[in-house]
């Protein structure tokens, strides 16, 4: 009933319910304080009043009265409590098998990224009845992504990976907002959710696009060097990233870290953060030459490497030239005149093929 209430918006994810159930216990336990009080000043007001009771009767503590009013507050706080901590975990915590969609939020717009290859501005389509998890940074400054039918709100930092997730469960058109005042056009930041029919959706996805995001990132992979080091064959001077993502990683202090997005994002931008165990901290920082965009996707191909959706490339060819990438600057048109070149060279190594097999 409370749905049809225009006061509220749609209630269009698994999370609605909840959120809207704790929403209405607060208000509930708000109200019913404000309407006791209210009642109670007004009849003592009117029941002690001064002609009736010229001298007040003293009283001095009374244990019983001060255990209620002490418990009775602190069982509904706990309340409140344990309820918004389930709801907390529900939302911080993404089912296994959820999509995911890459976001982007720059000054004053939304870009979306699905692992298809299908890239948004504005506007996000998403099957109704699949879970869905954000992965989002910002290109400039915080912004914060807050989808009302949703009810989920999550802040989109430069720098770093945030993430949260929903479940659209009815299809259609809603709001997306920016909720974090990021500038002049602030209140220009918003777009649209469209939900879609999960066949319309397929049709949706399967329109204009060349290749998906993990390829996008294996030629950056390419391009910028990475597949000089990084190599399947264990000979490289990096760690190899077949099946590493979701995995922990011993480092060379000691830690343990998990493969995560976050995780992948530091070791290209900030790679002597953290190193591997038994590695040298030898890689340049890719800081300030990639796009949030061409990081997004070379985070996406380490997660297809991990899942074995996707094959590291052959070291570039000429093997004979084994010097390190010192000066990353230099490497893109270095190593776009090695892709250009295989179409000459014997095909053996021209295409991702297979890896070598390792154990
Ligand atoms: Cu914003």
């Amino acid at each position: 009933m409370w749905s049809n209430l225009p006061l509220f918006p749609p209630r269009a994810s698994s999370m609605a319910g909840h959120v809207d159930a704790l929403y209405f216990f607060l208000v509930a336990v708000a109200a019913f304080f404000t309407v006791l009080i209210s009642a109670l000043i007004l009849f003592f007001a009117i029941r002690y009043r001064k002609e009736r009771h010229p001298h007040a009767v003293q009283i001095h503590g009374s244990t019983a009265l001060e255990l209620l009013w002490t418990g009775i507050p602190l069982g509904i706080v706990m309340i409140i409590f344990v309820w918004s901590s389930v709801i907390f975990f529900m939302q911080t915590r993404p089912p296994k098998g959820a999509m995911e969609i890459y976001c982007v939020g720059k000054q004053w717009m939304w870009k979306f990224e699905h692992t298809g290859g299908q890239r948004e501005i504005n506007e996000l389509h998403l099957p109704a009845g699949r879970d869905v998890r954000m992965i989002m940074t910002s290109q400039d400054v915080i912004h914060d992504f807050f989808v009302p039918a949703f009810r989920i709100k999550a802040d989109v930092l430069p720098g770093r990976y945030t993430s949260t997730w929903f479940h659209p469960t009815v299809p259609g058109r809603y709001h997306l907002f920016c909720s974090q005042y990021c500038g002049t056009n602030h209140s220009q930041m918003v777009g649209t959710v469209v939900v879609m029919d999960p066949v319309d959706y397929e049709r949706w996805a399967a329109g204009g696009v060349d290749g998906s995001l993990a390829s996008a990132g294996e030629k950056s992979f390419q391009q910028y060097g990475c597949s000089m080091c990084h190599r399947a064959d264990m000979a490289g001077r990096a760690p190899n990233l077949v099946g590493l993502f979701g995995k922990p990683v011993l480092l060379d202090d000691g830690r343990t870290v998990t493969a995560d997005e976050s995780y992948v994002r530091e070791s290209i931008l900030n790679p002597g953060v953290k190193i591997v165990s038994g590695f040298k901290n030898i890689m340049p920082t890719f800081q300030g030459q990639l796009t949030e965009e061409e990081v997004i996707g070379l985070v996406a191909y380490v997660k297809a490497l991990g899942n074995g959706t996707a094959n590291l490339p052959l070291p570039v060819s000429n093997p004979d030239s084994g010097n390190y990438p010192v000066a990353p600057k230099a490497e893109p048109s270095a190593a776009k005149s090695d892709q250009g070149a295989p179409a000459a060279e014997p095909a053996t190594k021209s295409t991702p093929v297979n890896p070598p097999a390792q154990p």
